[in-house]
């Protein structure tokens, strides 16, 4: 295979030569970071006032992490280390407390972005002969602006067509010959179960690609979707903190994610101890953005867990990959003291194939104890009238988690369709326990 890099010389650069751009980039970070009233503190306190208190990156791990609550307390100006006037757009996300967190972008911090996402993008093979139809979000969320101008960036005929109302996107894949697009992964396996309602046949499209990112998906489901719609799926990660997406991304391997090195320094934490994990190991990733300067972030806990692979890539890029996002150190369940990642049920449920494309978990208390029902919906050719199989599969799911997960849940399904489906990210966890306080 023949791999194209969007910029050769940063994509391939050596181990000490990324390590020795990464120190420069630190130390601008640094420079910026102590204009912040939050920063300047923080690093006061062990011994950092100038970037020169920088001497090599271990240095790094004298500051202490930053979390999402410390960014909600410089709310709303709290943590630009430029001059407002100097800043052209602001994205923000606003989590469950309500409490935004705002990143603010320079217009050269809005170009280190952009070409962030256009080697992404470039590096799955799309070129400028593409139509790009971005089935995401637009507006404060990072998903449609940021793949927006990467696309553009790549010189893509970019349709902007945010997310939801299947008929009208699969009118402008029609009209436009739409050969690449982006959503997340449930958005995509909505997008194909309606396909076949509203009868349209897959081979009247041009898809070839899929970027599919900004929620957790297992491996089942992605084979899936490539399946279902004959594409490749290319798994996109990133988060507002630190930019949006662009962060990390799979190239034509596909085989976990390139983190982009020369854009951020990258730790992976036991989220207990906050020691860093012997490489190959699963722990929470720590991001520290090194390409921008209106909002510099240091050590910023994602809750995101993961491994770094301990391989180089066959594609010639030196930056290291990580593992698929397998949950959020924060998204556990305790369910009658056993804990459980929802992911470890999208594992098992989507390797079943009687399972269709969508699926809910909810958790409530039935007296003293935690009950765990699984709201699964069936393929559309499974026919909701017909009891018998339908106990055959249900019981099949059931004992299949069972073996997995340990615990025994209550297993129901749906037809095709009836279980919500959200233009964002899926909403995966009802949990109506009452919470400890
Ligand atoms: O979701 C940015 C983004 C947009 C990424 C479009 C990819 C595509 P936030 O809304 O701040 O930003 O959410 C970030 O989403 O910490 C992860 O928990 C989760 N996430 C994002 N991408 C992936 C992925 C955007 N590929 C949070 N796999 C992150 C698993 C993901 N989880």
């Amino acid at each position: 295979m023949t791999y194209q890099y969007w910029n050769e010389k940063f994509e391939t650069m050596s181990r000490p030569e990324l390590a020795s751009y990464q120190l420069v980039q630190l130390k601008k970070m640094i420079g910026y970071s102590l204009r912040t009233p939050f920063y300047a503190a923080r690093l006061k306190a062990v011994g950092i006032s100038s970037p020169d208190d920088i001497k090599a990156l271990s240095d790094l791990k004298r500051i202490p992490f930053t979390t999402k609550n410390d960014l909600r307390s410089g709310f709303p100006y709290g943590f630009l280390s430029i001059n407002r006037d100097d800043v052209i757009r602001l994205h923000a996300s606003s989590g469950t407390t309500g409490i935004p967190t705002t990143i603010y972008f320079s217009r050269d911090d809005i170009k280190n972005w952009t070409s962030f996402v256009a080697r992404c993008i470039y590096g799955t093979g799309c070129n400028k002969t593409d139509v790009f139809q971005n089935m995401i979000t637009y507006g404060l969320f990072t998903g449609g602006l940021g793949f927006h101008a990467g696309g553009e960036e790549v010189g893509m005929l970019v349709i902007p067509s945010g997310s939801g109302n299947t008929t009208r996107q699969f009118r402008l894949m029609q009209d436009f010959g739409t050969t690449v697009v982006h959503a997340t992964p449930s958005f995509l396996l909505h997008v194909e179960a309606k396909m076949k309602e509203e009868g349209i046949n897959r081979d009247s499209l041009k898809l070839k690609r899929a970027f599919a990112g900004a929620e957790p998906y297992s491996e089942d489901t992605r084979r899936r979707i490539e399946e279902l719609l004959n594409i490749d799926v290319f798994n996109s990660y990133g988060l507002s903190e630190m930019n949006g997406p662009g962060v990390a991304f799979e190239c034509q391997c596909k085989n976990g994610l390139h983190l982009w090195e020369d854009g951020y320094i990258a730790e992976i934490v036991n989220p207990d101890t906050l020691e860093p994990v012997p490489d190959g190991e699963t722990g929470e990733l720590v991001l520290t953005i090194l390409c921008r300067e209106a909002t510099p972030i240091l050590r910023y806990r994602t809750r995101d867990l993961t491994a770094f692979y301990t391989e180089p890539c066959a594609c010639g890029r030196t930056h290291r990959r990580i593992h698929r996002i397998t949950g959020r150190s924060d998204d556990m369940l305790i369910i009658n003291g056993v804990n459980l990642f929802p992911s470890q049920i999208e594992e098992v449920i989507m390797a079943i194939k009687e399972v269709g494309n969508n699926y809910l978990i909810v958790v409530e208390k039935e007296g003293v104890l935690d009950r765990l029902t699984v709201k699964v919906e069936v393929r559309p050719d499974i026919f909701m009238d017909d009891s018998r199989p339908l106990n055959a599969i249900k019981e099949k799911i059931r004992k299949t988690l069972q073996a997995s997960i340990t615990i025994n849940p209550r297993v129901e399904l749906h037809e095709s369709g009836a279980l919500p489906v959200s233009e964002g990210k899926a909403v995966r966890v009802q949990d109506s326990r009452p919470k400890d306080v």
